[in-house]
């Protein structure tokens, strides 16, 4: 099976890494040409606990690809493309070099976080070929070419939710579906096919909407958000809003959805979530995509939403001028 991973962020090097491992016939595609050399001459070094391992991983960059026109893209053909760029990355020249690369045989992956992609991503590639990945794989990128496992968690894979609500039922969707689990389950990721990925995306979208913003605005790792009863008053608000617009949009929510927040932020206590990252660094955040796609859940069902409003006016005012009007 031949694997193309678009994206080199924490989730692409770590998968790469850990698919390479297990013996995978897996490339990489970077955004920068610098990324794509640094990997090419010094390999991708995967930390597990006081394990290093340093992975030789053919790899290219997609600003080559892009400035000669898909000219420099070599003819890959793979059964399956992960992509895990962030949402904000889903450019349209992106897309269409994805959509060469997958020549109507592969199927495509993807890793984001919040809803609204596969809409977009439907536009390039047929919506039958789209699956999504949910993780909670912890994974820090510490350089280029070296990421950290911070911890292991488990992958749902299946099929993008159509309007209709059917999935892609054709037999050979299922045997690829079935060597991609495989193929992550060899790789050390626990991984199940679910047909019910829209309540999954979901409830990690959930998750994602009190955790992210909170301790991008608190400036605070996962484990610290907790800790205050003023701070689990904001949390337990935003889940309580964010559940009522999910549910106005007919999606089913787990029961023990706080505790499953709770859970996530001892499980990754030292971490920080990718959206303190984003803003220490003066990046855009998924604000849009995580708070954004609640908000608009809500103003569809007519839900009253005002801390997911606060906050997320909040993040977007502490993202730097040109990020923050788009
Ligand atoms: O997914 C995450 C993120 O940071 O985006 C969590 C689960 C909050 C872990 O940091």
């Amino acid at each position: 099976m031949k694997i193309v991973c678009i994206g080199a962020g924490s989730v692409g090097l770590l998968v790469t890494a850990k698919l390479a491992a297990a013996g995978a016939d897996v490339v990489l595609i970077t955004r920068t040409e610098q990324q794509a050399s640094a990997l090419n001459e010094s390999g991708l070094t995967l930390q597990e606990g006081d394990n290093a391992k340093v992975l030789h991983v053919p790899a290219a960059s997609f600003e080559r690809i892009d400035a000669t026109g898909g000219q420099d893209m070599p003819d890959y053909r793979p059964d399956w493309v992960l992509l895990t760029v962030k949402q904000k990355h889903l450019s349209e020249p992106l897309l269409l070099t994805i959509s060469k690369l997958l020549r109507e045989q592969g199927r495509l992956l993807c890793f984001q976080n919040g809803i609204g992609h596969v809409d977009k991503i439907g536009r390039y590639v047929p919506p039958a070929c789209i699956d999504l990945a949910v993780t909670t794989e912890g994974a820090r990128r510490e350089s280029a070419s070296r990421v950290v496992h911070t911890g292991s968690g488990t992958t749902w894979i299946g099929c993008a939710d159509r309007k209709d609500g059917s999935g892609d039922s054709r037999p050979e969707a299922e045997i690829a579906q079935k060597l991609m689990e495989k193929a992550m389950n060899e790789a050390g990721f626990p991984t199940f096919l679910s047909n019910q990925m829209k309540e999954i995306v979901w409830n990690k979208l959930l998750i994602n909407a009190v955790i992210n913003p909170l301790t991008a605005l608190l400036r605070i790792r996962n484990g610290e958000l907790p800790a205050t009863g003023q701070r689990r008053q904001l949390m337990k608000e935003l889940l309580r809003e964010g559940i009522a617009a999910a549910e106005g949009s007919g999606v089913r929510t787990r029961d023990d959805l706080w505790e499953q927040v709770l859970e996530v932020c001892a499980k990754t206590a030292r971490n920080e979530s990718s959206m303190l990252q984003d803003v220490s660094a003066g990046r855009a955040t998924e604000i849009e995509w995580i708070n954004g796609a609640i908000l608009d859940a809500a103003r569809k069902g007519n839900i009253p939403a005002p801390t997911h409003d606060t906050i997320y006016k909040l993040v977007k005012a502490a993202q730097p001028a040109e990020e923050a009007g788009r």
